[in-house]
């Protein structure tokens, strides 16, 4: 008779058994229902809580034979895998998220009567959530598009969320035109492509057709869309709201966020090769510096106007394609955001949870712009989809942290065990002893501002938009010319490339004869750099009119941001000086600022001095990577790497890019070979602390031809 064979798991040799495992072989995980906590000493169980006696081998019909269907615990393992993906955002798929903190520091009661501005001091938990726009959740992390900017407040009142972008205005005036907008920004519907892309046809049919896209449109052609890091963008609400106050007075009022590291950009031949280089650059540096407790942080600002202001603006504070400038309006800080905690687990926390601007707390109230209207609807529809149930705010990151009671009832994946009979209200079954439910509190609960809005026309129902949404040029112009000389060639080189990418001519054409409405001189420069003639001006409902340049508007015009939270790539190769490796380190650090070690190895390598290894290898860590650079060589290693490309290439790209450049005498011979020519931001590293974050941007005309 045949010996009955033992089970594999336990005829595998051990070393095999515990490579598979990856995790010492004997330590099982147990994921309880709480909410994922890991006890290293648990069992491993089904979901039906059975223990697991082997996580390696399917249950067959002998060692060679087909497997069985009776195996439960292979079943169940691959099913819930088959179904571990839910379908993404339409738009904003690609984000990322830490958790974190509000913390009043002006309290502003005559104002409003939301919680989180009641007092100094008070702190209110958060959750952030970062994003593109038009690619999918795996597409890379710097295209040229609009970032989301969405915060959850969990106020004890419950959850406020504040779903805004990195830019103050939108393409569209009214809801209705949004999928329109989102189906002509994202792949072409035939062929699939581009991904996470506007440089096409149907994106710039679209917009050239749509008049009211244009001030958006040069937004979206600036600096501002190619962030340098997730940390360096503002946040806007873009939609006006209304702030309450105790009383029931009332204001409008714009959210700002204010980034305390500043605003940093990338130039776009940068962005494209970090594509390359790293397509979750955006992610880890965020994820990074939170585990690193260099916490990126936000000041909260407040634009607040009123009825009386607002009538005798040339504009309409009801139009999202339209800004409030903050010479008009100064921006007032009443608070910080810090982001000091990664998430423990993407999906359950970035991926599932669900923001909409509708979820507002007693002192916000909504304004009665069309497309703000129209996204009130929108965000929940989505969430029921892409969630799959009714019940998506039981979800922890979604639930609000202060009690939560009503009778909503039951649907899919109901994790609530409600007791009793009272299901529906009013009742009377608190007069037999049985618990009646929660009840209404006409004081403390939410209640709609009665007024509508002073200039409506009589409520009488209207497909229609109000006169002043007809300026489509005025604040196109008002950004553009608030930009600097070199923010606007970025601007005209933007919308050259762009162009360059459509196809269809008719197409460039219609743009050229928008852009003449904004400024002459732009419309002149994209032609020529598309070597096109310049049409006529399309024709303008209303406007232009010229406003007062607005600094604020501009990235540059804000100065140079510190040290503080940049990264320097550092070179180095056997041989190098360790003692001024350990210098240049510690003043970077000193600065604010952290340092990658870079190396053609990275294993211990032996230097002047001592031994060391590095972060990244030269190949890997392009200088694109890094916000400044570097480099400690002696003569002979220069030499060698000199016929490297990659270290050519790393010393050209940041001369391309405008950064800081720090060598000593021995790295010449590889800045020739790249064509680093002397100027204020390439240094000896005596100096490179003091400047490095710098941008040098009087060295663009010298590296790229700009529109
Ligand atoms: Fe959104 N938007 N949006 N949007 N939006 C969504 O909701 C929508 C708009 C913004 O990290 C969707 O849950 C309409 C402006 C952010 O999860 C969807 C209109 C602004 C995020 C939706 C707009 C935003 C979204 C897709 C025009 C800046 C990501 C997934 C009327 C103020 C939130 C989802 C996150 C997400 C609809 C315009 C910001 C489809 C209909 C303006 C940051 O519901």
């Amino acid at each position: 008779m045949a010996k009955t064979p033992k089970p594999q798991s336990q005829q595998a040799p051990a070393a095999a058994r515990d490579a598979s495992l990856g995790n010492g072989g004997e330590t099982h995980q147990h994921i309880p229902h709480d909410g994922g906590h890991r006890d290293a000493d648990a069992h491993l169980t089904t979901n039906q809580g059975i223990r697991v006696s082997d996580n390696q081998n399917s249950l067959k019909a002998g060692a060679r034979g087909p497997t069985l269907l009776e195996d439960f615990v292979l079943r169940e393992k691959i099913f819930h895998f088959d179904h571990e993906r839910i379908p993404e955002r339409i738009v904003h798929a690609r984000g990322s998220a830490a958790h974190g903190v509000f913390e009043c520091t002006k309290a502003i009661p005559e104002l409003t009567k939301a919680a989180p501005f009641q007092e100094i001091g008070k702190q209110t938990p958060l959750f952030t959530r970062f994003s593109t726009v038009a690619g999918g959740a795996g597409s890379v992390d710097t295209p040229r598009d609009v970032r989301g900017f969405a915060v959850k407040f969990y106020t004890e009142e419950g959850n406020w969320d504040l779903v805004g972008n990195n830019i103050p205005v939108f393409f569209i005036q009214d809801a209705m035109k949004f999928p329109d907008l989102v189906h002509a920004v994202k792949m072409e519907s035939d062929r699939g492509y581009p991904q996470a892309a506007s440089a096409h046809d149907t994106f710039w049919d679209f917009v050239s057709l749509m008049p009211e896209t244009m001030h958006m449109i040069m937004w979206a052609m600036s600096d501002r869309t190619i962030p340098r890091s997730l940390r360096t963008i503002e946040g806007f609400g873009v939609n006006t709201f209304r702030l309450i106050n105790a009383k029931g007075e009332h204001k409008f009022v714009k959210f700002h966020w204010k980034p305390v590291l500043g605003l940093q950009s990338t130039t776009w031949d940068e962005a494209v090769k970090i594509a390359g280089a790293d397509p979750d650059f955006h992610r880890r540096d965020l994820f990074e510096a939170i585990a690193a407790g260099d916490f990126p942080a936000w000041d909260l600002g407040l634009q607040v106007f009123d009825e009386a202001w607002a009538v005798k603006q040339d504009f309409d504070v009801l139009d999202a394609t339209k800004l409030i400038p903050e010479e008009l309006i100064p921006v007032e800080i009443v608070g910080r955001m810090t982001l000091n905690r990664n998430p423990d687990n993407f999906f359950a926390e970035t991926e599932q949870v669900a923001f909409c601007p509708a979820n507002v707390v007693p002192g916000i109230d909504f304004s009665n712009d069309p497309l703000l209207q129209g996204r009130l609807f929108s965000y929940l529809d989505t969430q029921l989809k892409r969630l799959g149930s009714t019940n998506f705010h039981q979800l922890p990151i979604n639930a609000p942290k202060c009690p939560m009671h009503n009778f909503q009832r039951d649907g899919h994946m109901q994790t609530q065990v409600p007791k009793g009979r009272a299901n529906y209200e009013p009742n009377s079954l608190s007069e037999i002893g049985e618990p009646g439910g929660p009840r209404e509190c006409p004081e403390t609960g939410f209640t709609s501002l009665t007024i509508n809005d002073e200039r409506n026309d009589g409520g009488d129902k209207l497909r229609i938009r109000p006169e002043l949404f007809a300026d489509h040029y005025s604040h196109a112009r008002l950004f553009y010319r608030s930009q600097t000389e070199i923010e606007q060639a970025h601007i005209a080189s933007a919308l050259t490339f762009e162009l360059s990418k459509v196809a269809l001519e008719h197409v460039r054409t219609r743009v050229l004869s928008r852009l003449r409405n904004i400024d002459e001189d732009l419309a002149q420069r994209v032609a020529d750099g598309l070597a096109m003639p310049l049409p006529k001006a399309a024709p303008a409902a209303k406007g232009p009119i010229d406003m007062k340049p607005s600094p604020a508007l501009s990235i540059v015009g804000q100065g140079q941001p510190p040290l503080t939270g940049r990264k320097v790539g550092l070179l180095f190769a056997e041989g190098s000086d360790k003692a001024m490796i350990d210098k240049l380190k510690g003043e970077i650090e000193k600065a604010g600022g952290t340092v990658f070690l870079v190396a053609p190895k990275i294993g211990e390598l032996k230097l002047k001095g001592g031994t060391l290894k590095a972060d990244g290898q030269l190949a890997g860590s392009p200088s694109v990577l890094f916000d400044a650079i570097a480099s400690i060589l002696m003569p002979d290693q220069a030499e060698q790497l000199a016929r490297d490309g990659a270290a050519v290439q790393w010393f050209m790209d940041a001369f391309g890019h405008c950064k800081t450049i720090g060598h000593c005498p021995g790295t010449q011979v590889i800045l020739d070979k790249a064509g680093v020519e002397p100027d204020e931001g390439v240094v000896p590293i005596e100096s490179f602390a003091k400047i490095a974050p710098a941008r040098h941007w009087d060295r663009e005309p010298k590296v790229r031809m700009l529109a």
